[in-house]
């Protein structure tokens, strides 16, 4: 089976796992983000999936099910944080600001902030995952029912389009959860910088950044007892079936998180148990026995060296909150 150039597929060959049925439909379609950015990364040296890729429908539910577990602390931390600063949260932008939030999945931390912002002009929840947003949207706006709530499917990590009707507002800027941690250093630099031209000269960005703590407790909370992360990251191969009719035997990979004290960070793979092929649209992948697919970077940082990366992307540092423990910190930065 072969690839034209413009990415749709020229031949169709259906493997044993897709039916025939199945294999019309991915031949008609152009070949998805998913389907380019699996291809290119299974066929490097060291394989690899951009980790933006987990997020469909049962990837963002499987997020959501992490986010409760006992041992992945940094949603309740930051949850926590911003409840204890709600106060000082109004002035750090004009009653009439637009709230943008980078990737909102349910949008529930943004709910603490909605509460004390009662005069925004409007919310712009952004975030790649539709089902995410869709879910976001209906209970955001049963809460909030004079809120305009202007919901953007897409990739932060691209030019992004704002809806017209915020053109001119001043914009506060909101990206939670760390989510900054799950891209190299220079791709967070870069996003920031990006951020801060679509928030303009006057803006404000609030962040959440998971700080440098223990090893096993970084661990636990990326490999939990109940196993609800390995099947986060077990989901990407289910969605290559699902959506690209690929023929992963999702049992024959385990998930695995280490820890790189070098950058800071924890990696997530999926391990091939053993030799095996896989076929994604054509394409022949072979694994060998332990071979590693990398599917997540989370940086862990700390205060000062956060701070840095804002102001190297044109952020001054305004003010940064933590828990007791310090285990996550809230940096609030200001366009410089
Ligand atoms: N902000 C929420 C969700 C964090 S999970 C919280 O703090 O709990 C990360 C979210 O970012 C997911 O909803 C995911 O769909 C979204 N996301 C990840 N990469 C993205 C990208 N490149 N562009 C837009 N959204 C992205
Ligand atoms: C969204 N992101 C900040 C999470 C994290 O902690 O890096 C994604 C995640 N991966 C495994 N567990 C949670």
């Amino acid at each position: 089976m072969k690839l034209d150039v413009d990415g749709n597929l020229a031949e169709i060959e259906p493997s044993t796992a897709e039916s025939a049925t199945d294999a019309l439909r991915h031949a008609r379609e152009p070949l998805s983000e998913f389907a380019h950015a699996l291809i290119a990364g299974l066929s490097a040296r060291n394989k690899s999936v951009p980790c933006r890729f987990f997020y469909d429908a049962a990837g963002s539910a499987l997020f959501e099910r992490i986010t409760e577990l006992p041992e992945y602390y940094p949603t309740r931390t930051e949850m926590r944080i911003l409840q204890s600063r709600a106060g000082e949260i109004p002035s750090l932008a004009p009653s009439d600001a637009v709230l943008i939030e980078f990737g909102s999945g349910s949008s529930t931390k943004t709910e603490l902030l909605l509460e004390v912002m009662r005069d925004l002009y409007a919310y712009v929840p952004v975030d790649i995952s539709e089902a995410a947003l869709v879910d976001a949207e209906a209970r955001i706006k049963t809460r909030f029912a004079d809120l305009r709530v202007l919901p953007v499917a897409g990739d932060f990590s691209r030019p992004l389009r704002l809806p017209d009707e915020v053109a001119g507002k001043p914009k506060l800027g909101f990206f939670p959860g760390s989510t900054i941690g799950n891209l190299t250093d220079t791709e967070a630099a870069e996003l920031l910088a990006n951020m801060r031209r679509i928030l303009g000269a006057d803006s404000t960005l609030i962040i959440g950044a998971d700080l440098k703590k223990d090893v096993r407790r970084l661990i636990a909370a990326y490999d939990d007892a109940a196993g609800v992360t390995a099947k986060f990251n077990l989901n990407l191969l289910h969605r290559a079936n699902r959506e690209l009719g690929a023929d992963f035997n999702v049992d024959a990979f385990r998930h695995l998180a280490t820890y790189d004290v070098r950058h800071g960070r924890i990696d997530m793979h999926l391990v091939s148990r053993d030799e095996q092929t896989v076929q994604v649209l054509g394409h022949r992948f072979r694994f060998a026995a332990g071979e590693r697919i990398h599917t997540e970077h989370s940086h862990k940082y700390d205060i000062d060296g956060f701070q840095a990366l804002a102001e190297r992307a044109g952020w001054r540092p305004q003010a940064v909150w933590t828990d007791p423990e310090r285990l996550f910190s809230v940096h609030v930065l200001r366009a410089g």
